[in-house]
């Protein structure tokens, strides 16, 4: 690595819920948006149906003992709100908060910290026929099931993510359809990310009036490149980078919306307060990254002002050239990031990791590609902190190979790999380097 990472640094890996879990009736769990969009004929690449994906709902225990034998500081995954309030609304459903704390117990007992997400994605589907992130309501329900969740775990939970990736969310759940719950409403789908900050706003304070700490959104986001040096190309990188990242990071980081009115785009749907509540509700930023991305001005008359290219001249992952490798993007989005937001909070690094083709049975797997990628991602992170950018842990996504949503089990990501026929786990090369490096760090800050 070029640059050392720091004292005190932390170390982590991610799952979510939907992804791993299975068990999808179990235990009086209600239907999700992602119950509904997967049985869409032609949605789900493989036909799957995340069940029984690596039956971590019947088997915590396996996943603990995989976390613990890394050697994680902190233990990513999440809480399905389906099986808190199956109806969205009303008393939690006690069977699942006490599957959730057993979750808990096990990963202190094994010496790693729990850092649960309450949303990742899966929004009852009673909530999606209310109107789902398109309504204001949603942020006050959305806080309820926070409530929920702490009022069972808050005694040993204390460190928190509310939403995972909110722009994925509007982009591609409510913008564009290619994910649940696959609504096709473009620049209409604006409102959800208000709704969104707001409810994470809203669950933040919720949690802090139950004693914890460290409250987070953690959000992906990428470093966009314009495909050619024109005012054209610039402006169309401008208004992506806008729409992906900064329409997030611009209100919860304390500075307002965007100037969205300059892009054509009506104004979010705020109410007096709303801003104050948002405007510094995260005691961490959490930055989800994967890959940069390209973009070019759209031909005219289009309704979107860019066009996303293939990256020219870099690697690619199992997604081919819609997922370029890129690892210095990192670097570059995190001091840019630091350069607008002089008082930007700690930063965590929530997901990072790649898919290559593996095989699906059984065995152990060799994968020096997902070693490189992630050992050039960290590096990157060194070298971003070296730049005085104060990002603290770093997190592979995944511990396991999953249900990767609308492309099934075709993708895998897993420092382990899982055989979906039989659940067996075989840890892969990545999962013994990634357990050297943290090893090593810690004998290095030892010393
Ligand atoms: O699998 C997803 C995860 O649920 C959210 N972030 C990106 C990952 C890879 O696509």
């Amino acid at each position: 690595m070029s640059a050392a990472l720091p004292n005190g640094f932390r170390f982590s890996a991610a799952t979510s819920a939907f992804q791993v879990e299975g068990a999808r009736t179990a235990d009086g769990r209600g239907r999700s948006i992602w119950d509904d969009f997967l049985e869409r004929p032609g949605a789900i690449k493989d036909g799957s149906t995340a069940d029984p994906a690596c039956d971590s709902y019947r088997h915590p225990e396996a996943d603990v003992s995989l976390a613990a034998g890394l050697g994680l500081d902190r233990y990513r995954f999440s809480i399905q709100w389906a099986r808190v309030q199956p109806e969205g609304r009303g008393p939690a459903n006690g069977t699942a908060l006490d599957h959730y704390s057993r979750v808990v117990d096990a990963l202190l007992d094994a010496g790693v910290t729990p850092l649960p997400t309450l949303y990742h994605w899966e929004l009852p589907s009673a909530v999606e026929e209310d109107g789902g992130w398109l309504e204001r309501d949603t942020a006050s329900r959305f806080a309820e099931y926070a409530d929920l969740v702490a009022e069972r775990l808050g005694d040993r939970v204390r460190h928190w993510y509310t939403l995972n990736e909110p722009a994925m969310t509007t982009l591609q759940g409510y913008a564009t359809g290619a994910l649940a719950p696959g609504r096709q409403l473009l620049f209409g789908a604006l409102p959800t990310v208000h709704h969104q900050l707001l409810a994470h706003a809203r669950a933040a304070e919720v949690l802090r009036a139950h004693g914890s700490s460290h409250v987070g959104l953690v959000n992906n986001h990428t470093w966009v490149l314009p495909l050619h040096d024109t005012p054209e190309d610039h402006a169309a990188a401008h208004a992506y980078d806008i729409i992906h990242n900064r329409v997030f990071s611009e209100p919860l980081l304390g500075g307002g919306y965007p100037d969205l009115a300059a892009l054509g785009l009506p104004d979010m749907p705020m109410l007096p307060g709303d801003l104050e509540l948002i405007g510094g509700s995260v005691d961490f930023y959490g930055i989800n990254f994967y890959n940069p991305t390209t973009v070019t001005v759209a031909a005219p008359g289009e309704p979107i002002p860019f066009d996303i290219v293939p990256t020219p001249g870099v690697p690619v992952t199992g997604f081919g050239p819609e997922w370029p490798i890129m690892p210095e993007a990192l670097r570059d989005l995190l001091v840019d990031l630091r350069r607008r937001h002089p008082q930007l909070p700690p930063v965590i690094i929530g997901e990072n990791g790649a898919s290559f083709p593996e095989p699906d049975r059984a065995g152990r797997v060799e994968d020096a590609d997902r070693i490189d990628y992630l050992a050039g991602h960290l590096s990157a992170v060194a070298e971003a902190i070296a730049q005085g950018v104060p990002v603290e842990e770093y997190t592979v996504w995944s511990l396991l190979d999953n249900w990767e949503w609308a492309d099934g089990y075709t993708q895998r990501f897993g420092l382990v790999h899982v055989d979906f026929e039989t659940g067996e786990r075989t840890p892969k090369a990545s999962y013994d380097w990634y357990r050297d490096v943290i090893a090593r760090h810690r004998a290095e800050i030892s010393r």
